[in-house]
């Protein structure tokens, strides 16, 4: 019996940290509700967070320990582990071992992961897949503020007359704070937004302006503005003249460059400019938000100051609706940023390069010994792998087979090493498969600890399930590990709670007020404070409340307490050559997360897009002879992948856009970042992951193929597949290069050999379509054709929800089509409800002219909202058709 229970939390996914209610009911039923009292969502969820329930089932869960692929106890594995570190220092040295983390972790986990490896091993070899995702700004923030902080808070979004939106879809990717600004921009219509992005992006929905700038055109824009600023006497220069140094030499290097030169890197027209700049200058109320359009860049550094100097003139930091504000993307990318977890960085905001700041963490740590240079950054690092420097390799909450840049030569790095540890939830994820020792870990919902969100807001992560099989917590395996290492007594925590304590005591050691990360109020809690412990905003020192914005009265955190402004300079950024003409962008979808590891688990979430798919413009599509829906092989100068075409006027020409979404396991060929290369910014180490010159051809399918099926199949013999969750079994595309030598043979390849098999080939088209039944129920459909097949997507899954198909009926499966009075929704829009397009423009054409109508009278977008942009599009589609 399940004593019934309802627990507060915090949403595993994006950089917002929205509030959770967990409720656990009596036969184990789990719902998940947004929190109304947490100061990040105030209730609400996006498409993501209300789906995490199905996402906690334990299908694909790693639940014991492997070692060499074969079941192992817990002491045999980490008995090996720390063997084989100790073993590899002693022979190598401490450079010579490796931990690649994750924003995954909590901050107690990684808290204890960075203290082993730079304060016990005496390396800095820990990076973090942070490293591919805000190192730019925190290197942005270090040089403009002297240390990593945000300085504003949510409630600026809503406060601000104008929000910028810089390389950021905040609709899509962090949905909660889109809905903010939404709501706020209902109540107060003169809140304006500007989107600068080189797509045309669902977040384009609320802005007012959008400018569509060139690939990395964002330096150039920023500088152009602030030699705007300077020429319209909109500069703060009493702010400047008190906290700030710099200015004029970063004007000055704006002024330097040539009007026309800056114009055309921009790439918009110079009246669109001069609008968003007049804007700009004239609403002293302005939050610029920005996210990887401005982070993945070998400019993300510069661009991150460029912005900042902006603000900085304009002494709009820290105000209220006033700021830089870097939109976080992990849920604790912040929390591992605060403990120092990038190779470059010590602990609580010390740096390795200073020798106080070691002697103050060595003293602290009482530790044997302390990392005196940084270590290498995560495109270094694999490198290091891959040549034998690294010869034991920790990979803890991350899939870099799937998510680094030069994936390819990431894996077989991986695979060449000695000794490779993997401690992930899931059991076959593509850097799993690679691993000579598997650790289970804790997911969500199982796991205690704390996280930092974009606000730097602190809130608790909660267990409401019980530890399954012998999983662990990350902290406790890690843990285990040092002490088996001969470091008993510095790693000696029975709870949580003792590491966030030391963390908390850590951040206020020696710190007289010259560390901006101080949480000091919270180092001598205990586990019942910890338990109750609310969210609350660092810095937040002993007797003081937390804080929400910060430099508004200057008390920057370097030596004279100044902030910097930075004269960033104009580097080329155009890489498309004749064989190479396109620039590969590379990004995000709604209902995915990253390496699709939890998300594809949800067949609600695989729904939105089903496929790994190209955004390409109809004018590139031609200039390439594609056509909509035909599958494409994108090639860049290292690798080359196969995804579906979606021609798009939201892609700019000469720009196309891939989903970093799908891996191995979801598809045949489509890691994108085997495209991508190692290219980083020379500061932050942060490669470029939106700028690749890439090539795009026809991919020439004799056979064309979708199924729906009860089962996964083993094995897909197919050139192209993509596979995806969905209600009541999976779906599959497929293509092949050539036409099978026997069609029936490759059908029961896929749909199973069950009884009664049917088959009808239409010999005018060469269209084939394939149904078999077990005792009446439908085992799966596939449809062959020499064309991307024409079948509704929907109806034909719906097909799997019926139990029993009458003789009778079964040949409207093979039609292929819904039978009278059967409705196809069409391609599925809103994931909770299940509604697809169709539907939703059917309600529009009996009279629904609002999306609120929409939602009344089909439950679309009535619950997280995620997908009010797309609705608003149908309803604005349908207007605009009929004013025509
Ligand atoms: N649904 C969903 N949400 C997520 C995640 C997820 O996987 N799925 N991941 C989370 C994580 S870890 C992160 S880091 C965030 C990322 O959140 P975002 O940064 O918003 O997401 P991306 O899609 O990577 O990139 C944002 C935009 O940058 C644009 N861009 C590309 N090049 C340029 C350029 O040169 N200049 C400018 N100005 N823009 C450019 C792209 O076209 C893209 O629309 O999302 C978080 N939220
Ligand atoms: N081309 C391209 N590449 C990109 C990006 C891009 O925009 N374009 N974005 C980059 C960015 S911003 C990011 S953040 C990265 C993300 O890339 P990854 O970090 O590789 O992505 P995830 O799929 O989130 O991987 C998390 C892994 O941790 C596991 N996991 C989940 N919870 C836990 C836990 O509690 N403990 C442990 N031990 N494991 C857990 C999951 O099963 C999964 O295998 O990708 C980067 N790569
Ligand atoms: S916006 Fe969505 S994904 Fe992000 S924290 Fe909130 S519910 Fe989770
Ligand atoms: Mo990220």
């Amino acid at each position: 019996m399940i004593v019934p229970r309802s627990v507060k939390t915090t949403c595993p996914y994006c950089g917002v940290g929205c509030g959770i209610v967990a409720d656990v009911a009596s036969d184990g039923g789990v719902s998940i509700n947004g929190d109304t009292e947490h100061p990040a969502n105030y209730g609400r969820l996006c498409s993501k967070g209300s789906a995490l329930a199905e996402t906690i089932g334990l299908d694909g869960r790693l639940l014991y320990p492997e070692v060499g692929g074969a079941r192992a106890d817990w002491e045999t594995a980490l008995d090996l582990v720390a063997a084989r570190f100790s073993e590899t220092i002693r022979r190598y040295g401490p450079d010579a071992v490796a931990f690649y983390v994750s924003g995954q972790l909590l901050t107690e986990d990684y808290y204890v992961a960075n203290k082993l490896m730079k304060g016990f091993i005496g390396s800095a070899n820990i990076d973090t897949n942070s490293r591919l995702c805000m190192a730019s700004s925190v290197a942005g923030h270090r040089r403009a503020f002297g240390s990593d902080t945000v300085p504003g808070c949510y409630e600026d979004l809503e406060l601000a007359d104008l929000v910028v939106l810089v390389g950021s879809n905040l609709a899509w990717c962090h949905p909660v704070l889109y809905q903010r600004i939404v709501v706020a921009k209902e109540k107060r219509p003169e809140l304006k937004v500007a989107l600068i992005d080189p797509r045309r992006t669902t977040s384009a929905d609320i802005a007012d302006i959008h400018l569509s700038i060139r690939p990395d055109g964002d330096v150039a824009l920023f500088l152009g503005l602030l030699r705007h600023l300077a020429s319209n006497s909109t500069i703060d220069a009493d702010y400047i003249a008190r906290y700030a140094t710099g200015f004029e030499q970063a004007l000055a290097a704006a002024q330097a460059l040539d009007r026309d030169a800056l114009i055309r890197r921009i790439g918009v027209p110079h009246s669109q400019l001069e609008e968003f700049y007049d804007l700009f200058a004239v609403t002293e109320r302005t939050v610029t938000v920005y996210s990887q359009g401005v982070n993945q860049s070998s400019s993300g550094t510069d661009k991150v100051n460029a912005i900042i100097n902006c603000h900085l003139a304009t002494g709009r930091v820290g105000k209220p609706g006033m700021g830089p504000f870097s939109v976080t993307g992990q849920p604790n990318a912040m929390g591992g940023r605060e403990v120092g977890g990038l190779a470059n960085m010590l602990a609580a905001h010390m740096t390795i390069e200073d020798a106080n700041d070691r002697d103050c963490v060595h003293r602290f740590w009482r530790a044997p010994t302390i990392a005196t240079k940084p270590g290498l950054k995560a495109v270094d690092m694999f490198r290091a792998v891959g040549d034998g420097r690294i010869k034991a390799l920790w990979i803890m909450a991350t899939n870099p087979v799937v998510s680094m840049p030069e994936a390819e030569n990431v894996r077989q790095a991986i695979a060449s090493c000695p000794f490779v540890v993997v401690s992930d939830v899931t059991a076959d994820t593509d850097t799993a498969k690679l691993a000579h020792v598997l650790l289970p870990a804790l997911a969500w919902g199982e796991k205690s600890g704390t996280v930092t969100n974009s606000e730097r807001r602190i809130s608790r992560q909660r267990s409401f399930l019980r530890a399954p099989g012998s999983a662990r917590p990350d902290w406790w395996i890690v843990t285990e590990v040092a002490k088996r290492m001969g470091h008993a007594e510095a790693f000696a925590y029975s709870a949580p709670a003792d590491i966030f304590a030391e963390h908390a005591a850590l951040s206020a050691f020696e710190n007289i007020g010259t560390r901006s990360f101080d949480i000091g109020a919270y180092a001598n809690l205990d586990s019942r404070a910890y338990e109750e412990l609310e969210p609350f905003q660092w810095p937040c020192r002993v007797n003081s409340p937390g804080t929400a914005r910060m430099f508004a009265e200057g008390g920057f955190y370097t030596q004279d307490r100044r902030a910097r402004f930075v004269p960033v300079r104009l580097t080329a950024e155009e890489r498309t050559t004749s064989d190479f003409p396109l620039t590969l962008n590379t990004g995000r979808v709604r209902d995915h997360w990253h390496t699709m590891t939890r998300t594809g688990k949800s067949q609600r979430l695989s729904q939105h897009y089903a496929e790994p798919f190209v955004e390409i413009h109809l004018e590139d599509a031609k200039r390439f002879r594609i056509t909509d829906a035909d599958l494409v092989r994108i090639s860049t100068g290292l690798d080359a992948i196969l995804v579906r075409a979606l021609v798009t006027p939201r892609q700019q020409p000469g720009s196309i856009f891939v989903p970093m979404h799908w891996n191995d396991q979801f598809a045949s060929c489509a890691r994108v970042d085997r495209l991508v290369p190692g290219m980083t910014d020379p500061i932050s180490g942060q490669p470029a992951s939106k700028n690749v010159p890439a090539r795009i051809e026809r991919f020439h399918a004799a056979t064309y193929g979708f199924a729906v099926l009860r089962e996964r199949p083993k094995h897909i013999a197919a050139e192209y597949w993509a596979i995806a969750k969905c209600d009541g079994g999976w779906r599959l595309e497929i293509a092949l290069a050539a036409e099978p030598a026997d069609c029936s043979a490759f059908a029961s390849g896929l749909l199973g050999k069950a009884r009664d098999f049917i088959f009808y080939r239409d010999l005018q088209t060469g269209r084939m379509r394939f149904a078999c039944y077990d005792n009446g129920r439908l085992c799966g459909i596939l449809f062959l054709a020499p064309e991307p097949v024409a079948v509704s997507r929907e109806w034909a899954i719906s097909q799997l929800a019926t139990t029993t198909i009458a003789t009778g009926k079964r040949n409207a499966v093979l039609a292929g089509r819904p039978g009278p009075g059967a409705a196809d929704r069409g391609a599925i829009v809103c994931a909770c409800f299940g509604i697809g397009v169709n539907e939703i423009a059917a309600a529009v054409a009996r009279g629904c002219c609002t999306v609120a109508t929409v939602g009344e009278a089909t439950q679309a977008g009535t619950n997280c909202g995620s997908c009010r942009p797309e609705i608003r599009k149908i309803v604005d589609r349908h207007a605009l058709a009929n004013a025509n």
